[in-house]
């Protein structure tokens, strides 16, 4: 086939391929879907993120970790601790202070990612921390119990801080959730699952081609806590996982090697009303599942994994392998006491909209010095409000990707939002649908409603989570007043 008639195959128009050549290169040097199932035992011990310690300082810097190798390489991270960050835990009503110094040699942020919190302390682009600067986030935390997380949030530099190390969890806890007895203490184990490529060196590699910017930027390797091929020691007992998909793109289709069920207790905002029993979980970028697997049946000596199973539908590179992610291994046999709630906990039934507005998604083939991932045909422009809310009002906000041939998670700040309808595409709504929310799947040919109540007031923004689409100006600013 020659060059121009593969691009033609691809969607992009003659005028877009007569653009340029150094277009056409970054195009043929593409790697759309690269090999994840690369051979190796899963013989590395789980990594588990430290605890937060109460007023330390949170440092963005360059420190070490070993990732491949037993040799150590420079990694991002919060700490001197290597990639990630400290898991934050705070109590529902609880006030938090959090310092934070920038020791790296550009400008950062922090997002709290799924934290209903005032516009000031959310990590707005415009509100970048200067190298050797510092901010202290403070805010209260009035927000059912769940997993939320934290990362930079810069115009066109998210994907590289992100992918280098930065991110880290926040756990909101309650009373309402402590009196459910899930599994806790070493039963109780957070998982962060990221796909990466690496340098030949070790380092990890953030250099997506403009063809990546539209399919994502996937890795070949995926690293749980920054661990590749890890594994973690079990009892024959139930646990509790709680996870985040910190990938910049990939999407993955979760279910358990021996096909035994598990059970979805939670999602982005915290614990559904029910528990959902599951084969398998489409889990998409900076979407969050708290997940019980029962060990009980498993014998000592025995391993199952967490694995990623091939998929259709979400654009031509995601889903084209299953793929191992981590090893349980049973090394020993307990008495676990531990009863499934019949009912978890209710979910708030939000006012009537006194509103809807659309958000169309597309994706235009060729703008030369500007983004292709466009909302309502717009991109990102700091200083420009693009929706203005009332303070206090419910919406519904529809994400429109009925013409869009790539699968988008769509995250709103400064609220968390039930979802209402999906039309096209899977037609229904996800089992991790059924509780709060802060971001959504909305795949090729797929419509979907969510609903919400503006309560902070300022400037807050609506994006796309694949980290390339984002940067690349797939997001919008909006103005509550
Ligand atoms: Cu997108």
């Amino acid at each position: 086939m020659k060059r121009i008639d593969f691009l033609k195959s691809l969607g992009f128009s003659t005028i877009a391929i007569a653009t340029g050549e150094s277009f056409l290169s970054s195009c043929m040097h593409m790697d759309v879907s690269p090999d994840i199932s690369s051979v190796g035992d899963f013989i590395t011990i789980l990594k588990i993120p430290s605890e937060y310690a109460l007023s330390s300082v949170l440092k963005a810097q360059t420190s070490q970790d070993t990732l491949l190798s037993k040799s150590k390489v420079n990694v991002l991270g919060y700490g001197e601790n290597g990639l990630l960050g400290p898991t934050i835990k705070a109590q529902k009503g609880q006030y938090i202070s959090l310092p934070f110094q920038n020791n790296l040699a550009e400008d950062t942020n922090i997002h709290w990612h799924g934290l209903v919190i005032p516009a000031e302390m959310d990590g707005h682009p415009d509100h970048m921390i200067k190298p050797n600067a510092n901010f202290d986030f403070q805010f209260s935390v009035n927000q059912p119990a769940g997993l939320n997380w934290y990362h930079p949030h810069m115009h066109q530099h998210t994907g590289e801080q992100v992918t280098k190390g930065l991110s880290g969890l926040f756990i909101v806890e309650s009373r309402e959730e402590k009196a459910l007895n899930l599994p806790r203490g070493s039963h109780e184990i957070p998982l962060i699952i990221q796909d990466k490529r690496f340098n030949t060196d070790g380092t990890i590699r953030h250099n997506p081609s403009r063809m990546e910017v539209m399919s994502g930027y996937l890795g070949d390797h995926v690293l749980v806590n920054g661990t590749n091929k890890p594994f973690v020691e079990v009892a024959t007992g139930f646990y509790r996982f709680r996870v985040l998909n910190g990938s910049s793109a990939r999407i993955y289709n979760l279910a358990l090697s021996n096909n035994a069920d598990f059970y979805l207790i939670g999602s982005d905002g915290g614990i559904l009303p029910q528990v959902e029993t599951l084969k398998s979980l489409m889990f998409a970028p900076a979407e969050r599942a708290d997940i019980l697997i029962d060990f009980s049946n498993l014998k000592v000596g025995e391993k199952i994994y967490l694995k990623s199973e091939k998929f259709n539908g979400m654009g031509n590179s995601q889903g084209t392998q299953t793929f191992d992610i981590l090893s349980f291994n049973v090394i020993k046999t307990e008495t676990d006491t531990f009863k499934m709630p019949s009912v978890l906990l209710p979910l708030d039934k939000l006012s009537a909209a006194s509103k809807t507005r659309q958000f169309k998604l597309t994706m235009g083939m060729m703008a030369m010095g500007g983004g292709m991932n466009k909302i309502n045909g717009k991109t990102f422009e700091a200083s420009r409000i693009d929706e203005t809310v009332n303070l206090g009002n419910t919406e519904i906000w529809e994400f429109d990707n009925s013409t869009g041939n790539e699968p988008h998670p769509m995250h709103i700040h400064g609220v968390q939002f039930q979802v209402k309808s999906r039309s096209g595409g899977r037609n229904s709504i996800m089992a991790q649908e059924k509780g709060w929310k802060d971001t959504v799947l909305v795949a090729p040919n797929e419509k979907v409603k969510v609903q919400m109540t503006f309560t902070q007031k300022g400037k807050f923004l609506v994006h796309c989570h694949n980290l390339e689409h984002e940067d690349d100006g797939m997001m919008l600013n909006f103005e509550v007043n």
